[in-house]
């Protein structure tokens, strides 16, 4: 007789043999009772998703789990994970997830057919967790504990009852097995036991059936109610932005060259990176939308999005960039930003004469450390709302963000902001700044050959070499490309917008056959000319000359 440690299936007995049909079956009862764990999973994660739908947008267990997995990432990691996948960087982590969940669900089938009830441990296990993500979550509500709680107790009552099937439609034969040792020759199933085991077989498969199907269709429905209540995307279409007071400084003409895939002087909103470790974009109401200065000053001061629209806004074209952005990258973009500049805040909330950082706090618990006097000074640091002449984007801060010239997006450009306290360095750390990069990030001297792309094959002669260059709140004085171990020959500038934006170069070169190296270097408006050095993109941005292969034919 099977204890409840040495199930049906692993009866030892002489006809256990790898290549008996004992064996088989033995197989093919480990492929069941792995995915009766994957229906279980589905049905417990479905449904959880149904309910965070209903109740608790935000507390899927997926989203939190992979907010959790983003926050206690180290520096290492997310490089790792963003020089793979680039901004494709959410999609990979929640297929990892998926894997990884699925893998522990088939484990959890095997374990509870063989040795119940450790594949019900398995799925508590994961729900505790889930559990902890869910209630340490920015701004988390006891609410956010009922779907990972739901999941893990719908996951395990189906996991035991579809394993309780499995074994009934399993027990005849095991039987009959083990009557054959017993009896010292072949015995077999009688006819009325093996119609009972066909039918708990059947039986088996359509619960596992339903029950994933069940999980499939609540989880889609979650979506939809999610994708279905959102105030946010509502009030963003319909948002007009208002008029600039001051327009910002007309993009002269004499900016961009007319050179075939160079990237353009404005980066368009649909193509401008994204880079946050928002795993679901913060759906922020702009009705309910506040933002609170308080810290070292001497008077709080709170805004609403009303009154923040009815100020003075400006206009300023400001490049973006973020400190993961490895030599010769693109995440940077450049654009128009209509905003309110924080300066004119902070003097109304008046802050101590000895802060010396603002720390940025967005709507989802995220921040950011700035030094207070890039926020003081005379540069265009604002609160934007506005993007290319758009409503800022939802995945680029809607209703509101951070935007401060020369600075790396990671210690300045907090989107979906809602907070700002006025501390001091040695008083508060920042989100990154607790997990390997530098507390400050100025953004480093930098260049890019856009044209010709790397690997191209050119024909000889007349070939354009193009890029930009960049220096945020500095601004570029020189470009020079390099050929091979050749001189270093001065590019053509475009025309600055500011100091405060990328710049295009164009240089023309007489091309012979064969493959050759191209290199770009920049120097700075201050006289600094770009560093050959390699560094690394952590701690505090990487350098290095961007370089590129041709082969001229
Ligand atoms: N709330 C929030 N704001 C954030 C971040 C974030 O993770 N959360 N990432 C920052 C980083 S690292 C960068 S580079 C910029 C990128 O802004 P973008 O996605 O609009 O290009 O946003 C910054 N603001
Ligand atoms: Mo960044």
């Amino acid at each position: 007789m099977s204890s409840p440690l040495s199930p049906p299936s692993a009866s030892a007995s002489p006809g256990d043999s790898s290549s008996g049909p004992a064996a088989a079956r033995g197989r093919e009862t480990t492929w069941l009772a792995a995915v009766a764990g994957l229906a279980a999973v589905l049905a417990g994660f479905g449904l959880a998703e149904l309910v965070a739908g209903l109740i608790a947008p935000g507390a899927s267990p997926v989203l939190v789990v992979g907010a959790l997995l983003i926050d206690l990432a180290p520096a290492w990691a997310k490089e790792l994970v963003i020089s793979l996948f680039g901004t494709a960087d959410k999609v990979a982590l929640v297929v990892f997830i998926a894997l990884v969940a699925a893998a522990l669900a088939a484990l959890a089938g095997i374990l509870e057919y063989r040795r119940p009830p450790f594949g019900r441990y398995v799925i508590v296990a994961a729900g505790l967790v889930a559990l902890a993500a869910a209630l340490t979550r920015a701004g988390a509500s006891p609410f956010d504990a009922v779907p990972p709680v739901l999941a893990m107790l719908v996951a395990a009552l189906v996991l035991s009852m579809l394993t309780r099937r499995l074994q009934t439609s399993r027990a005849p034969a095991e039987a009959a097995a083990a009557a054959s040792v017993d009896a010292g020759r072949p015995a077999s199933v009688t006819p009325a036991a093996a119609s009972r085991a066909a039918l708990d077989r059947r039986k088996f498969l359509a619960y596992t059936g339903v029950s994933a199907g069940v999980g499939v269709l609540a989880a889609l429905g979650g979506q939809l109610l999610t994708a279905g209540s959102r105030a946010a995307d509502a009030a963003r279409a319909l948002f007009t932005l208002p008029a600039p007071t001051v327009p910002g400084a007309a993009i002269p003409a004499g900016a961009s060259f007319a050179v075939d895939g160079l990237t353009p002087i404005i980066t368009p909103n649909a193509e401008f990176y994204r880079i946050d470790t928002a795993l679901s974009v913060p759906r922020v109401d702009p009705s309910t939308w506040t933002l609170k200065i308080s810290g070292m000053v001497e008077n709080e001061v709170e805004i609403d999005f009303a009154e923040l629209l009815a100020l003075p806004l400006e206009e300023s074209t400001t490049t973006l960039a973020c400190v993961s952005n490895y030599v010769g990258g693109d995440l940077i973009g450049n654009a128009v930003w209509l905003g309110y500049p924080i300066r004119e805040l902070l003097a109304r909330a008046k802050p101590r004469a000895d802060a010396d950082m603002v720390l940025s706090r967005s709507q989802d618990g995220w921040t950011a450390s700035t030094p207070i006097e890039a926020l003081t000074d005379d540069r265009n640091s604002i609160l934007a709302v506005g993007m290319n002449g758009d409503p800022l984007p939802l995945e680029h801060g809607y209703p509101v963000r951070m935007v401060v010239p020369g600075l790396y997006g990671y210690v300045s450009a907090t989107k979906w902001v809602t907070e700002l306290v006025v501390t001091r360095f040695d008083q508060e750390t920042a989100y990154w700044s607790t997990r390997g990069w530098s507390e400050k990030g100025p953004v480093k001297l930098s260049s890019r050959v856009d044209v010709p792309r790397e690997n191209a094959t050119v024909d000889a002669g007349t070939v354009t070499v193009a890029g930009v260059a960049w220096s945020q709140h500095v601004g570029i004085s020189a470009v020079d490309v390099q050929v091979d171990d050749g001189d270093w020959n001065p590019a053509t500038l475009a025309d600055a917008i500011s100091v405060d934006t990328w710049r295009q170069w164009r240089w023309d070169w007489d091309a012979p056959s064969g493959s050759h190296t191209i290199r770009v270097r920049a120097t700075d408006a201050e006289g600094l000319v770009q560093t050959s050095k390699l560094a690394d993109v952590a701690p505090d941005g990487a350098t290095g000359l961007h370089e590129i292969s041709v082969s001229v034919s």
